[in-house]
C-alpha cells in the first residue's frame, strides 16, 4: 500500500466536531421498562443540538446477554431487544441527520460473546468457527498460562468439549477472537461495511489495539491484557482495515487504546497516513491511581498537566488528538479532578474549558454538561458493573475489609459515570418511568438538565458558549497549543493560536485563590476577557453575539460586548454585598453590544495588578486589558483573546520582542 494514496485532507468535519458520548442504557428510557433505549435517544435529539453537539457516539447498541453491558456482542447485525428494533435505529439516523448529528458506533471486535453463534461452533470445533478464538491446551495439568482478566481471576477458561482453554482478557463471557485468521478480520470488515451503509458516520474501537495477540507461551502472572496491546500486528491488522472499508470514506474513527504513548499515536493515527483518526489517552487517567485503578494516588495538577501537555505538543503536526476526561468507565470528572462540594459549578465549566479548548476533537460524556458527580451507594447491592462487582467479591474473599472496598469503589467504580442521566427533579430524575435498572444518584433534585436549562450561569450554558465559541474560532480547533508555567502548582495555562493571534485560557484548578503571573511576552500585552466562569457567559451560540475582536490600531482599542453578567432585568452577579467599584467611562447600566466599528474610551488604568476587576465585567464593559498578572479565585477559569503581537506595549528599559 502505498503512502500517497493515503494521504487526507487536513481539515476534517471530525475534527472540528464535538462528539457526545451515550451509554443508552443509562440516558433516557422511553420505553418505561428501565433501560434507556433509542427512541430515548431519539426523543434527546432537540437537546444534543441545542447543546452544540456534531456526534454522538453510542455505547454498544447490538444484541448481548448484557454481562458487560453490551460489551459482549451475541449478534453484530442486530439491535437488542432492550434498545429497541433496527427501525428505531433507522429513524434515529435520519432524525440526528436533519439535525445536523452524525452517528458514531462503538465497534467491539476484539472479542464476541461466549453467546456469539462463531463461539457456540468453535467450542465444538466445526469448521470454519474452530479457530475463530484462542484455543490452548493446558500446560502441566494447568492453565496455559498464568495470565489474569481485567475484570479479575484467570484469562483462560477451560472447555471440555474441546479439551482446551480459551483465551479472555476480560469477562469468561468475552472471549478474543482469533485476528490471525483472515476469515475473522473478514468477517469484522463485512459487519463495518453493514453499518456504514446503514449511514452510521465512523467508529469508536473498543480495546482496538489489543486485536493482535503475541505468543502466548508468558511465564508472568500479568494482566494479560497489559501483555498483549500494542503488538505489531494490532497496526498492521489495522493498515489492513483502513485499505478494506475506511479508505476515502470521510469517517471519524477513534482507536479506544489503553497504555499508549504519543509515539504510538504517531503511528495509529499518523496525520493524513495513520489508519486511524485518532486515538484515546490514558496517561492522564492514571495519575490519581496506583499500581491498579482501586488504589489510590493524589491527584497532582502538576502531573497531570505534564501529561497533559506533553500529549498536545508530541502529537501537533504528527496526529490528532483526542480529548476526553471522562466516559463510561471512568469516575465522574468534576468529582475526580475538580471539587464536587462547595465549588462544584466553576469546577465543572472550569474542566468544560480545558476540555473544549485544548486541540483536539472533544468527547462529553453525558452528563458532564451539567456537572454530574460521582455516586457513593451505600451497599454492594446498588452496584451493577461486572468490574466492580467481581472486584468486591475477591476482595471479601481475601478479607479486605467491607469499609475498604466500598471506599475504593465510591472512588473508582464504573457505575459512578452509569447512574441514570439527570434530566429533572422528578421521580427517577426523568430517566424512567418505571424502575430504572441502576438507581439514580440522590443529587438529581439539584444537578439536572431542566433546572440547568433554566439557569443562565448553569455548567450547562458554559458548555453551550464555549462550545459554539469554538464553532467560530478557527484558532480554538486548528492553533497549536502551547503550554505556559507547566510549573506552576495549581494554574493550568495555555496559549491556542494560528495566524489570527493567540488566545489564552487560565484556569486555576485548586480551591485556593492564587496570584498567577503571567509569563513573558505575554505580561503586559493587550487582551480581552470573552469568557470566564464567574458571570453569565455570552451568547456565542447565536451569531448575532459578536465575539470580541476589535483591536484598534496601535493603542488599546475597548469595546463593548454583550456581557451576561447584567443582562437587562439579570440579576446582580459576584459577591453579595460587594459594590462595583466607579469607574469613569462606563455606565453601570446594563450592557449591549456598541455595535461594530463602535469604539468605547478606554476604561483607564486597570487594579494594581493590571487586570480587568469581575465588578467591570459585572457592569458589562469589556474593556482591554494589560495585565502582569491574573488573581484567580477558587476554580476560577478565563478565556482571553489577545492582541496580536504588534499590539504588544513596549514597557520602558524593554527591547524589541
Ligand atoms: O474498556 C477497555 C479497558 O481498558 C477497560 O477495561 C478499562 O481499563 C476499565 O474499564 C477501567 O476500569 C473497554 C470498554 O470501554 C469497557 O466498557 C469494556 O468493559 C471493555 O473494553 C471490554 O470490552
Amino acid at each position: 500500500m502505498t503512502m500517497e494514496g493515503r494521504a487526507r485532507p487536513e481539515r476534517a468535519w471530525w475534527k472540528e466536531a464535538i462528539v457526545y458520548q451515550i451509554y443508552p442504557r443509562s440516558f433516557f428510557d422511553a420505553s418505561g421498562d428501565g433501560v434507556g433505549d433509542l427512541a430515548g435517544v431519539l426523543a434527546k435529539l432537540d437537546y444534543l443540538q441545542a447543546l452544540g453537539v456534531d456526534a454522538v457516539w453510542l455505547s454498544p447498541i447490538y444484541r448481548s446477554p448484557g454481562a458487560d453491558h453490551g460489551y459482549d456482542v451475541s449478534d453484530y447485525r442486530e439491535i437488542d431487544p432492550q434498545f429497541g428494533t433496527m427501525a428505531d435505529f433507522e429513524r434515529l439516523v435520519r432524525e440526528a441527520d436533519a439535525r445536523g448529528i452524525r452517528l458514531v458506533l462503538d465497534l467491539v471486535v476484539n472479542h464476541t460473546s461466549d453467546e456469539h453463534p462463531w463461539f457456540y461452533a468453535s467450542r465444538q470445533g466445526i469448521v470454519p468457527y474452530r479457530d475463530f478464538y484462542i484455543w490452548r491446551t493446558g500446560k502441566n495439568g494447568g492453565l496455559p498460562n498464568r495470565w489474569r482478566s481485567v475484570f479479575g481471576g484467570p484469562a483462560w477458561t477451560y472447555v471440555p468439549e474441546r479439551n482446551a482453554y480459551y483465551l479472555h482478557l476480560f469477562s469468561p463471557k468475552q472471549p478474543d477472537l482469533n485476528w490471525d485468521l483472515p476469515a475473522v478480520r473478514q468477517e469484522v470488515y463485512r459487519l463495518m461495511r453493514f453499518w456504514l451503509e446503514k449511514g452510521v458516520a465512523g467508529f469508536r474501537m473498543d480495546v482496538i489495539n489489543a486485536i493482535g495477540k503475541p505468543e502466548l507461551d508468558d511465564e508472568t502472572d500479568a494482566v494479560g491484557f497489559e501483555r498483549v496491546i500494542n503488538h505489531p500486528k494490532a497496526f498492521r491488522y489495522l493498515e489492513e482495515m483502513y485499505e478494506a472499508v475506511l479508505k476515502g470514506a470521510d469517517l471519524l474513527t477513534v482507536g479506544e487504546t489503553p497504555g499508549v504513548t504519543p509515539e504510538h499515536a504517531w503511528r495509529y493515527a499518523a496525520l493524513g497516513r495513520g489508519p486511524l483518526g485518532m486515538i484515546f489517552p490514558f496517561e492522564h487517567m492514571t495519575v490519581d491511581i496506583g499500581a491498579t485503578k482501586w488504589e489510590p494516588a493524589p491527584f497532582d495538577v502538576v502531573r497531570w498537566k505534564r501529561v497533559l501537555f506533553r500529549w498536545q505538543t508530541k502529537l501537533e503536526g504528527r496526529a490528532w488528538p483526542a480529548l476526553y476526561l471522562g466516559n463510561h468507565d471512568q469516575p465522574r470528572p468534576v468529582s475526580r479532578f475538580g471539587d464536587d462540594g462547595e465549588y462544584r459549578v466553576a469546577a465543572a465549566k472550569l474542566l468544560a474549558a480545558l476540555l473544549l479548548l485544548q486541540k483536539g476533537t472533544p468527547f462529553v460524556y453525558q452528563g458532564e454538561e451539567i456537572g454530574m458527580t460521582n455516586v457513593r451507594f451505600p451497599s454492594i447491592d446498588d452496584y451493577r458493573d461486572i468490574e466492580t462487582l467481581n472486584f468486591y467479591r475477591e476482595g471479601r474473599e481475601r478479607g479486605v475489609a467491607e469499609e475498604t472496598l466500598m471506599a475504593a469503589i465510591h472512588r473508582m467504580s464504573r457505575d459512578n459515570a452509569r447512574t441514570p442521566m439527570q434530566w429533572s427533579a422528578g421521580k427517577n430524575a426523568g430517566f424512567t418511568s418505571g424502575t430504572p435498572w441502576i438507581r439514580v444518584n440522590p443529587n438529581y433534585r439539584e444537578i439536572n438538565v431542566e433546572a440547568a436549562w433554566a439557569d443562565p450561569e448553569s455548567v450547562l450554558h458554559f458548555y453551550r458558549a464555549l462550545i459554539a465559541l469554538r464553532k467560530r474560532v478557527p484558532a480554538l480547533v486548528y492553533g497549536r497549543l502551547v503550554p505556559l508555567c507547566p510549573d506552576d502548582p495549581a494554574v493550568i495555562a495555555f496559549l491556542r493560536e494560528d495566524e489570527a493571534g493567540p488566545w489564552l485560557v487560565a484556569l486555576n484548578l485548586s480551591p485556593v485563590p492564587t496570584t498567577w503571573p503571567l509569563p513573558r511576552p505575554i505580561a503586559g500585552r493587550p487582551m480581552v476577557r470573552v469568557l470566564d466562569n464567574r458571570h453569565r457567559p455570552p451568547a456565542y451560540w447565536d451569531p448575532a453575539t459578536p465575539i470580541p475582536v476589535a483591536w484598534g490600531d496601535g493603542e488599546a482599542a475597548a469595546f463593548a460586548e454583550v456581557c451576561g453578567g447584567k443582562a437587562a432585568g439579570g440579576p446582580e452577579i459576584g459577591a453579595p454585598g460587594e459594590r462595583p467599584p466607579e469607574r469613569g467611562g462606563h455606565g453601570a447600566g446594563p450592557s449591549t453590544f456598541a455595535g461594530e466599528g463602535r469604539r468605547e474610551t478606554p476604561v483607564g488604568a486597570a487594579g494594581p495588578d493590571g487586570k480587568q476587576t469581575a465588578a467591570d465585567v459585572r457592569r458589562g464593559s469589556w474593556e482591554v486589558e494589560r495585565p502582569e498578572a491574573f488573581r484567580l479565585g477558587p476554580y476560577e477559569a478565563r478565556v482571553y483573546r489577545m492582541a496580536p503581537p504588534g499590539h504588544r506595549r513596549r514597557r520602558p528599559g524593554e527591547g524589541d520582542g
